[in-house]
């Protein structure tokens, strides 16, 4: 079978789950690690087994190479993505998509212009059972929706000499907390509910005004300490802890709330969409299962099972009933799909995949969010 051959940039946290998630997948070999330099490259590409290693500029001129995924900081996403799209390849990014709306705005047109394959790496739609829930939905087994809560919890910025690139404006965009994993949780909200967010109304808090920024690199994660000499302080104007009122086309209402400062909450999306038939609850800590809640009769407990699931849930399903799938197999899965379209050499017309429509859609959302925070009043989508 010829593979389909594909680069990836940037190896921090999540540039390693794409190579992993990429070579679960048959028809694809992860050809080319592209780093900020040369050297660099050589030495993450060794790493994880990868031929060939480069800078990004000169991966663009590999023929040989489809599709590239870009898993580099925020603020290089528009630059490389556009530079993809205009090198003639499909293109991967990690959300969100660029730092500015009207950055995502021109990757959208040029996106749809080239035609060629776009996604967005909104890799938490991938649990079986958050398209189970979609699934159900969209049957009515949810009834009109009355209301939606949801939260993102995370403790790795919790520590004061925590520090990652995120924690810096030019580098992350103007909201931190909101823009990285607030845009998982607005993401799927939308796509779950099939609602769309008409205004919102938002309160950021920093928590640490300043942190001890370390004077040699540390990973995302990685929970490393160093020795107080080994620090800066430095200033810090993006949101820790995020709480958000929504407003949806439905007229009914929500909330969500987006900390990375709560202790003991490692990666934790919580969801509870109340509807006039039953109440959904997932949690992204035990996504093979859901709590189902009803007035009039006992409640249920769901497990992810494909004898239990609607036929287009139960794709996502790589194991039996209690073999417990996550977070690795979420990318697994979303990428099957995505070069389901890679093979056929275009964007289909209706993706069951994350677009850069939907980055610039969640990115609008965000921007709109930062600016009701600043305006400390509700503004409109
Ligand atoms: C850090 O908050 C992070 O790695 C996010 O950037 C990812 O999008 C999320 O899936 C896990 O946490």
């Amino acid at each position: 079978m010829e593979k389909i051959k594909v680069a990836v940039v940037g190896t921090g946290f999540i540039g390693p789950a794409h190579i992993e998630a990429l070579r679960r997948n048959p028809n694809i070999e992860v050809a080319t690690l592209c780093e900020v330099n040369e050297e660099l490259a050589k030495e993450k590409a060794a790493l994880l087994g990868i031929e060939k290693a480069m800078v990004f500029e000169d991966m663009l001129k590999d023929e040989e190479i489809k599709v590239v995924h870009i898993c580099t900081p925020n603020f290089l996403h528009y630059s490389q993505s556009k530079a993809v799209l205009e090198a003639g390849k499909h293109v991967v990014c990690e959300k969100p998509l660029a730092t500015k709306i009207e950055e995502a705005e021109e990757l959208v047109a040029l996106a749809e212009k080239t035609g060629l394959v776009n996604a967005v790496h909104f890799n938490l739609r991938y649990y079986p059972m958050v398209r189970q829930m979609k699934t159900m939905r969209e049957s009515g087994e949810l009834g009109d929706i009355y209301s939606i809560m949801g939260s993102y919890l995370q403790d790795w910025l919790f520590l004061q000499t925590d520090y990652n690139w995120r924690l810096e404006p030019d580098k992350s965009g103007d909201s931190r907390a909101i823009a990285d994993i607030g845009s998982h949780l607005l993401d799927l909200t939308e796509y779950v509910t099939g609602l769309k967010i008409t205004e919102v109304m938002a309160d950021f808090s920093t928590v640490h005004k300043t942190r001890l920024k370390p004077l040699k690199a540390i990973e995302t994660y990685s929970g490393k300490s160093l020795a107080p000499s080994d620090y800066e302080e430095v200033p810090i104007n993006t949101e820790d802890h995020a709480t958000v009122m929504l407003r949806f086309d439905n007229g009914n209402k929500g909330s969500v709330t987006v900390s990375q400062v709560n202790a003991g909450r490692k990666n934790r999306l919580n969801i509870e969409i109340a509807g006039s038939k039953a109440n959904f609850e997932w949690c992204s800590e035990k996504p093979n299962e859901m709590w189902i809640g009803k007035r009039e009769t006992a409640n249920q407990h769901l497990m992810k099972d494909p004898s239990l699931f609607n036929a287009e849930a139960g794709k996502l399903i790589g194991f039996p009933g209690g073999h417990n799938e996550g977070f690795p197999d979420t990318s697994k899965q979303m990428f099957k799909e995505v070069y389901a379209a890679v093979v056929e050499g275009k964007q289909p017309e209706k993706p069951s995949y994350p677009t850069f429509a939907d980055g610039h859609r969640e990115l609008l959302i965000c921007e709109r969010i930062i600016e009701s925070h600043k305006k400390q009043a509700w503004v409109k989508i």
